[in-house]
């Protein structure tokens, strides 16, 4: 048994996510975190909501609602979705936590002390009519490139050119849309990154061979491009605040950290808020502090992430000179598309994921993109795939093999697992086949192979078909009744072995077909390779129910009514 620490990126708190976030981060977390739990390893899965930043503001802006009012309602909204779709979190924290301002405010301290933090002046455009200082994003004017006249100061929208807020045309203020700015100087915090270079490409050379190609090169990138000193405060009212013991006069100015200073130690935040429920029974620091290899550390994120994670919240750790647990494995995604173009929260292309909600069960949406995941490349979303995909694996594979197996032997046999004879050649053959992708599975899962691991698992499946279609029970029961009933309990024994295995990936399903047989709880455990072989597990004269049907099959209405309700192609 080994210890695992599993974090998924957090979901930016502005709004509902769409599935190709789910897919990129929280849904693998999840399916490895259950898979590591059912074979018996000690799991810590935790995640949390991401919530300082301008973004934050504005769309607490835009409902009306005061930031912390819209950050504590917008976190409840997400997690209400995340519970929909089965991520079994150990706990769902919030950035905005009373301990992930300790620890950030303690990492900036210590980050001082060992000289890698400055205060520096620059110059940036202060609004008298707001009394504050702007960020970049919240100066609007014309774009001097293009003339589009509401490109903001960090970037023009429509022609894409990256600018500075003194770039723009008759430039306004976003909040209050006075004109009467100026430029004046203020002091910030800087991060000198620049002097964690070499510390940073050390620990990086000890663990890029360790990590998948996407996150290594993207690491190597970065680094070749040379760390530089950043700014880690803003002028914000909403984040953690500069410490005043530390920075009197900037805490004084109101001054809050950037968000993506904060953000990845909310991962040790949530882990203290987890603890904080419960002190007498969870130690936070033993997942943290002064682990090393004693615990294993995997992160999952979208392929954008990859810079903060493998090279400046590593640099944040390193500098702090204090035996933070850094990350062992970096599981990156590349963008699911869909029909080839960007999902996109503005422009609300695409699936959301409250709206996959009211469509379809969590299993539904569960597989079909673990099973697509742009692991190795983008992968596309399209209503024709997902519904082919959900009638042919889902529905007919599994689905309708459970529910034929269950309903004829009942029929035949009664509510209990038939007896029937000995077990012959066919048994033995699908029970070296079951077996051996099960190895297959169980190496794909460990390998942190998604798409091939959801593969064998389509394979366990299609070997219970392929078995039944070669007994043909229905037949043998015309003269044989003994060679029938083998052949369905060797079948029910499968059912109960998919219920194990598919847990990861379709648990509310995995579930309804353990309780099919009246077992106790305990008896669904990991088959080892002489139980997947003998797959006599489940003993004649075990109770069993038949479910009700468990994927429905979805029809071209189904599919034409998705695509008038979403789009069917790329804009
Ligand atoms: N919130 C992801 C994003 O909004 C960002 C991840 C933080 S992980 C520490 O793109
Ligand atoms: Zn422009």
């Amino acid at each position: 048994m080994a210890r695992h620490l599993i974090t998924s990126a957090l979901p930016y708190i502005n709004g509902i996510k769409h599935l190709g976030n789910m897919v990129g981060s929280m849904l693998p977390a999840d399916v490895y975190s259950r898979y590591l739990r059912q074979r018996g390893h000690d799991v810590l899965y935790i995640c949390a909501t991401d919530e300082h930043g301008t973004p934050a503001e504005l769309a607490a802006k835009e409902r009306g609602l005061p930031v912390d009012e819209f950050c504590a309602q917008a976190h409840d909204a997400q997690k209400a979705v995340y519970d929909g779709f089965a991520l079994a979190f150990d706990y769902f924290g919030r950035s905005s936590s009373a301990e992930n301002r300790d620890i950030t405010q303690h990492f900036a301290r210590r980050l001082n002390e060992n000289g890698f933090i400055e205060e520096r002046a620059i110059r940036q455009v202060y609004s008298p009519a707001d009394g504050r200082f702007l960020p970049d994003r919240y100066v609007e004017g014309t774009c001097p490139h293009c003339g589009y006249d509401k490109a903001r100061g960090d970037q023009c929208e429509n022609c894409t050119r990256v600018l500075d807020p003194t770039d723009l045309i008759d430039p306004r203020s976003a909040i209050s849309g006075s004109t009467d700015l100026e430029v004046r100087e203020t002091k910030h915090l800087f991060l000198l990154q620049s002097k964690l270079q070499h510390e940073v490409e050390e620990w990086v050379a000890r663990h890029e061979d360790d990590w998948p190609q996407l996150a290594a090169s993207i690491a190597r990138k970065w680094l070749n491009e040379g760390l530089h000193d950043r700014a880690i405060t803003r002028d914000l009212d909403w984040g953690v605040p500069v410490p005043a013991d530390t920075w009197p006069e900037l805490a004084a100015e109101g001054k809050v950290f950037y968000v993506w200073f904060d953000a990845p130690i909310e991962y040790i935040g949530a882990t203290k808020e987890w603890a904080d429920q419960d002190p007498d029974h969870r130690d936070w620091k033993s997942w943290w502090y002064d682990v090393d290899t004693a615990v294993r550390y995997t992160e999952f994120m979208a392929k954008d992430n990859v810079p903060f994670h493998t090279v400046m919240f590593p640099a944040t750790e390193l500098g702090v000179r204090e035996p933070w647990k850094k990350v062992d494995y970096v599981k990156a995604f590349n963008w699911l598309t869909y029909y080839g173009g960007k999902f996109s929260t503005s422009q609300k292309r695409g699936v959301f994921t409250d709206q996959a909600l009211e469509i379809l069960p969590a299993d539904y949406w569960r597989y079909f993109l673990i099973a697509n995941a742009p692991e190795s490349d983008d992968s596309s979303f399209t209503w024709e795939h997902f519904t082919a995909t959900v009638n042919k694996d889902l529905a007919d594979t599994l689905g309708n093999f459970v529910n034929r197996v269950l309903s004829f032997s009942k029929k035949r046999f009664g509510e209990e697992v038939p007896a029937g004879g000995e077990p012959g050649e066919a048994e033995a053959g699908l029970g070296e086949e079951i077996a051996r992708l099960l190895a297959e599975y169980e190496g794909h899962m460990e390998a942190l192979q998604f798409r091939k691991a959801a593969a064998s698992l389509r394979a366990l499946w299609s070997a219970g078909n392929s078995y039944l279609e070669e007994k043909a029970p229905w037949l043998e029961i015309k003269t044989d009744q003994e060679a029938a009933a083998l052949t369905l309990r060797t079948a029910m024994n499968l059912i109960h072995l998919y219920a194990v295995v598919s847990e990861p990936f379709i648990p509310a399903s995995a579930k309804t077909m353990r309780e099919a047989f009246a077992l106790p709880d305990d008896t669904a455990t990991w088959s080892t390779p002489d139980e997947a072989r003998s797959l006599t597990k489940l003993a004649p004269g075990i109770p069993f129910t038949v479910p009700p049907v468990l994927f429905a099959k979805l029809t071209d209405d189904d599919l034409e009514t998705y695509k008038e309700r979403f789009g069917g192609e790329a804009a």
